[in-house]
């Protein structure tokens, strides 16, 4: 087999970046390839589990009420096992868990960043071979090094990120992460075990011809909410349609398709779910980050969802996000 050298694996992109920097410590990069390699573990298990009978639901309800499924809480041990026990993280906020755990041991204690995810998206998906995703957003902790991380390190608003990327489980594994210097996309080599940098600083296209929204919540969405999905609809060539509605449910799945082609995705509040349903904290937020990175936007109809600064752990939100062009054109029917 030939080993081409011109690819960079995601340790050796990472290392590469920090030697950018004269004064790095080399935390995020091992922060990065410890999530790499919970990205790895979880992948093992989710392309093996249609055989060894790991689908179904675990027995159990999560803090939101949902079923816990097996792949959920697997995921979950995996990305809170490497990021306790690297040397980059004092502590965690799952979607799985009731509220943000604080490692609170030595190496913890002086580490720089905390991270929040979560681990196992779209897992209504697991049962049927759909894609399904990771998400994750670090932030550099306020409080002071050498102490126990707490609250106020997880509760910023989402620009204050250094990193968020996201996992995609499909048809090819990838890894996708943002810093402020750019977008980067690794593919998993199956052959060497290896995320190898296949989508160098992406950029998501001005405007695309994908939408991705629920239909059949269609008539609890607010009314202008509404006429901009019918808007979608009637486009014309000349207009930059027809457009495509494209909706897996996995909202990695669908994020990065409409990041790499362009297009706009859509999670409304609804009658029954008047705040929405996707978390801010580690849904909303890293994708937030890593859209505007790449050139896109993203809000919760109202305000940049960078600049809000969640109340909780399991917070909720509106979310409109995508390529800039459509979602300039999706606020002047959200201000009507
Ligand atoms: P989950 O965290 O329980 O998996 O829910 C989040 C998922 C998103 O990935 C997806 O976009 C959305 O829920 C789909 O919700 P719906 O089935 O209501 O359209
Ligand atoms: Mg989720």
């Amino acid at each position: 087999m030939t080993i081409n050298r011109n690819i960079l694996t995601l340790d050796e992109f990472t290392i590469q970046q920090m030697r950018m920097f004269p004064n790095a410590t080399g935390e995020l990069s091992t922060l990065l390839r410890d999530i790499g390699l919970a990205a790895k573990r979880v992948n093992v298990e989710v392309n093996k589990a249609g055989l060894v009978d790991i689908l179904g639901d675990a027995g159990s309800i999560n803090v939101q009420g949902e079923d816990v499924k097996k792949l959920d809480v697997f995921a979950n041990n995996q990305f809170i096992g490497v990021l306790k026990h690297g040397i980059s993280c004092a502590g965690i906020g799952s979607e799985e868990m009731d509220d943000f755990v604080i490692f609170d041991d030595e190496i913890s204690n002086n580490s720089k960043y905390v991270v929040v995810f979560d681990p196992l998206d779209g897992s209504s998906n697991i049962d049927v071979n759909v894609s399904i995703g990771t998400i994750f957003g670090v932030f550099r902790r306020v409080s002071k090094i050498g102490t126990p991380c707490t609250k106020d390190d997880f509760l910023q608003a989402g620009i204050n990120q250094v990193a968020a990327g996201y996992v995609i489980y499909g048809s090819s594994t990838m890894l996708v992460y943002a810093t402020r210097r750019g977008v980067n996309g690794f593919t998993l080599d199956p052959s060497i075990g290896e995320f190898s940098l296949s989508h160098p600083n992406i950029k998501c296209p001005e405007s695309g011809k994908y939408y991705s929204v629920n239909h059949g919540n269609f008539f609890q969405y607010p009314e202008n909410v509404r006429k901009y999905i019918n808007q979608c609809q009637r486009k014309t060539e000349s207009e930059g349609g027809p457009y495509s509605q494209r909706y897996i449910g996995s909202m990695v799945a669908d994020l990065h398709r409409n990041l790499i082609k362009g297009g706009i995705f859509m999670y409304p509040e609804t009658f029954d779910k008047p705040g929405g349903k996707l978390r801010l904290l580690y849904e909303a937020s890293p994708f937030a980050f890593i859209l505007e990175v790449a050139g896109g936007k993203a809000t919760n109809g109202l305000e940049r969802i960078l600049n809000i600064k969640p109340n909780g752990l399991h917070e909720r939100t509106p979310l409109f996000i995508g390529s800039k062009n459509m979602m300039d054109e999706l606020e002047t029917y959200l201000r009507s």
